[in-house]
């Protein structure tokens, strides 16, 4: 079925952007899905074992809030659906597929998997493979960037935190939990739904009281605001707006971007539940196709400098394959490092 709720309508004339931000976001965008694309073959070839969650339709949500971070400064926090996240936090395409095939040079050093990206320079804190792990997480982080400020006095300490996850997760109880924290101590943080209508076969519509998430954040005092999760440019300027209220120090804002995965939920998952119309619904609302069309629209770029980014990724992309192939498998010798923080 396709959902009766609309897509809020965002207006493209209330921002510009300038060419080079508008080229970084068409390029983390085509990054994103050429890279889960390569991974489905991989997968299929026997390459990587376990679950793998692709991201492909997603891709706005995460280049338009994570390109609106401080990548020095700010945190991000994400799911099992995690390569693109990281991946817009600037982890190496190399290492993000390296780690998906259990390689020592993976940015968790191939202990972690699909499901657990990680990487301490780009500030990533993690792929959970619970639903709603994250949240805690995240929330933790944004607390301590507010700790080190006002306690510790540590002025530079102005980083905000952003956490990726669900539809089903903003179920679960550590939600509203943490929701609540966040208010109270008004916590540099950003929660950010991703509403893709499913969480595997379940309907969000059928295991949710309220069907609209972002009005959840009325009953805790907190802004909460709905996006079209098919337009990295609203995506992208809701984000700089929320970024800078929590750079300040007014608080937390829970964001419900409505967008849709183009895939199964896993490569394991025949996709037999889903609607051929809605398919279609959402197919025809690729995100990257719609802010390509915008950026030749506005003469922010030509459709031959689209076509030299896509060329330029696709080669970063079989790079990445031939970097995860060919690196070392971990050494057995070191199976209880990394369980522990080391000192450097
Ligand atoms: C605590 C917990 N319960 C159940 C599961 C099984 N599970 C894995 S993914 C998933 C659906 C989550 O859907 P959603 O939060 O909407 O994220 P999406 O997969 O759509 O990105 C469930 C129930 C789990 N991983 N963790
Ligand atoms: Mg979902």
């Amino acid at each position: 079925m396709v959902s009766e709720r609309s897509l809020p309508v965002f207006d493209t004339a209330s921002v510009s952007i300038t060419k080079e931000e508008g080229l970084t976001l068409y390029e983390d965008m085509v990054l994103g899905r050429l890279f889960e694309d390569k991974c489905a073959e991989m997968y299929y070839r026997g390459k990587m074992f376990g679950f793998v969650h692709l991201y492909n339709g997603q891709e706005a949500v995460s280049s338009g809030i994570i390109k609106a971070l401080k990548p020095d400064r700010d945190y991000v926090s994400s799911t099992y659906r995690d390569h693109v996240h990281a991946l817009s936090s600037g982890v190496p395409a190399k290492e993000v597929m390296a780690e998906l095939f259990g390689k020592s040079t993976g940015c968790s050093k191939g202990r972690g998997g699909s499901m657990h990206m990680f990487s301490a320079e780009h500030k990533l804190l993690g792929g959970y493979a619970f639903v709603a792990e994250g949240i805690p997480v995240a929330t933790g982080a944004a607390f301590q960037s507010k700790y080190r400020r006002e306690v510790l006095g540590e002025a530079n300490s102005d980083g905000v935190t952003v956490c990726f996850f669900g539809d089903g997760a903003s179920n679960n109880g550590q939600f509203f939990e943490c929701l609540n924290m966040a208010a109270l101590w008004k916590l540099p943080i950003i929660y950010v739904v991703e509403n893709n209508k499913w969480a595997i076969g379940m309907a969000h519509e059928r295991a949710t009281s309220s069907e609209k998430i972002y009005e959840k954040a009325r009953v805790f005092g907190m802004p909460g605001y709905e996006v079209d999760g098919m337009d990295v440019l609203a995506v992208y300027s809701l984000a700089q707006e929320a970024v800078a209220r929590a750079r300040a120090g007014d608080g937390p804002t829970l964001v419900e971007a409505l967008t849709y995965r183009f895939r199964g939920h896993s490569l394991a998952d025949p996709d037999e539940l889903r609607a051929p119309e809605e398919k279609e619904f959402w197919n025809a609302r690729d995100p990257i196709k719609k802010f390509g069309a915008y950026l030749v629209e506005k003469n922010l770029a030509s459709s031959d400098e689209l076509n030299e980014i896509d060329k330029k990724i696709q080669v970063v992309i079989d790079e990445a394959v031939n970097f995860a192939q060919e690196s070392p498998e971990p050494d057995p010798s070191e199976l209880h490092r990394f369980i522990f923080a080391e000192d450097d």
